[in-house]
């Protein structure tokens, strides 16, 4: 694509063009120059966003919540962008299209956004894209950028790096509850919520999830924040309020102390580090090795490769 067509795409995104703002992110799915140049133009924008990650165990009703939320959030003034991890195991596609039929709600409002990140054929790996996807939404100006993800694997755990706020997901009755909340990010929510709150089972999981709080097994409490528990009813749209309340609190926590730039470093140092990764598969994958003589010689192919590399792109090394 031309920088002319590039740059006509960006200022049409930059008006709100729903249109324009699906072509670029389908250009920033994978590493290619035009990306970097869409990147190079959007990034200057960036740095306002509240960058928010849903995460919990398959079920706890993470989209159905989200879709609750973006309402409360328009009701706000914000103009929000979602962005669903799609989980790669086809048991949940069901869920999935439930998923976007829920949420497609919103889609003939022009402050709402929302993109599914594809798992498949993504040459720079799903982290990669999920980030660029994430500073497009910030330098495009939206408020609050929610982020849906299972919340276990390295790609999920790659992007809670450049949340603001983790909300975990969790719900009655997903068997042992404390062990549940305890892999990968989940450990480190600011905010749990126990959703399906409807069910007689629901205080009992609260109480369990407040005590593992308190006794310092999950939640995150760094610079003293306190991770509450909000009892909410996705379907019966209970709860939402106090849901953004709390989201809202913790963006203000973090303001209040400095704290948002960081991320926002932290955010772009991992796709430095993504992209560098994605360099180095890139000129390790020209190696030809024939089966049968994969011998310790590619190792000093590589060395040399690399080398050669880093010398053309540097003038050194
Ligand atoms: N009873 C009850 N059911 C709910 C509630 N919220 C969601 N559900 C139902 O739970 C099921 C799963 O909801 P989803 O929103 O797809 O859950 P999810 O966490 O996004 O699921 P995955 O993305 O597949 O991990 C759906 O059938 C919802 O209708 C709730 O508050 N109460
Ligand atoms: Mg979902």
């Amino acid at each position: 694509m031309r920088r002319e067509v590039l740059d006509s795409l960006i200022e049409r995104a930059l008006g709100g063009d729903k249109l324009a703002i699906g072509k670029l992110l389908t250009v920033l799915e994978q590493p290619t120059p035009e990306a970097g140049y869409v990147l190079s133009r959007l990034a200057p924008r960036a740095g306002r966003a509240h960058v928010i990650g849903v995460t919990g165990i398959p079920g706890a009703g993470k989209s159905t919540l989200i879709s609750k939320l973006i309402a409360e959030f328009r009701r706000r003034g914000y103009r929000v962008a979602i962005a669903a991890i799609d989980p790669s195991s086809p048991l949940t596609s069901g869920a999935l299209l439930g998923d976007r039929l829920r949420m497609q709600l919103h889609t003939t409002d022009p402050g709402v956004f929302i993109r599914s990140v594809p798992t498949r054929g993504l040459r720079g790996g799903l982290a990669l894209a999920s980030i660029a996807m994430i500073e497009a939404f910030d330098g495009l100006g939206f408020d609050k950028i929610i982020v849906e993800t299972v919340g276990v694997g390295q790609a999920e755990t790659d992007i809670m790096h450049v949340a603001h706020t983790i909300v975990v997901v969790t719900m009655p009755g997903a068997g042992d509850d404390v062990q549940a909340l305890k892999a990968g990010v989940m450990e480190i929510g600011d905010i749990y919520v126990v959703n399906k709150a409807d069910k007689p089972e629901a205080s009992r999981t609260i109480e369990y999830v407040k005590f593992a709080i308190e006794t310092g097994e999950v939640g995150s409490r760094r610079y003293g924040w306190e991770p509450p528990v909000i009892r909410t009813s996705a379907t019966l749209g209970q709860g939402i309020e106090e849901l953004a309340d709390a989201i809202d609190r913790h963006y203000k926590f973090l303001s209040e102390r400095g704290l948002l730039r960081e991320k926002l470093t932290s955010r772009r140092k991992l796709m430095l580090r993504l992209m560098a990764g994605r360099l180095i598969s890139s000129v390790l994958e020209s190696i030809e090795v024939p089966e049968p003589r994969l011998d310790a010689s590619i190792y000093d192919q590589a060395v040399e490769l690399l080398a050669r590399a880093c010398r053309a792109a540097t003038g050194r090394c």
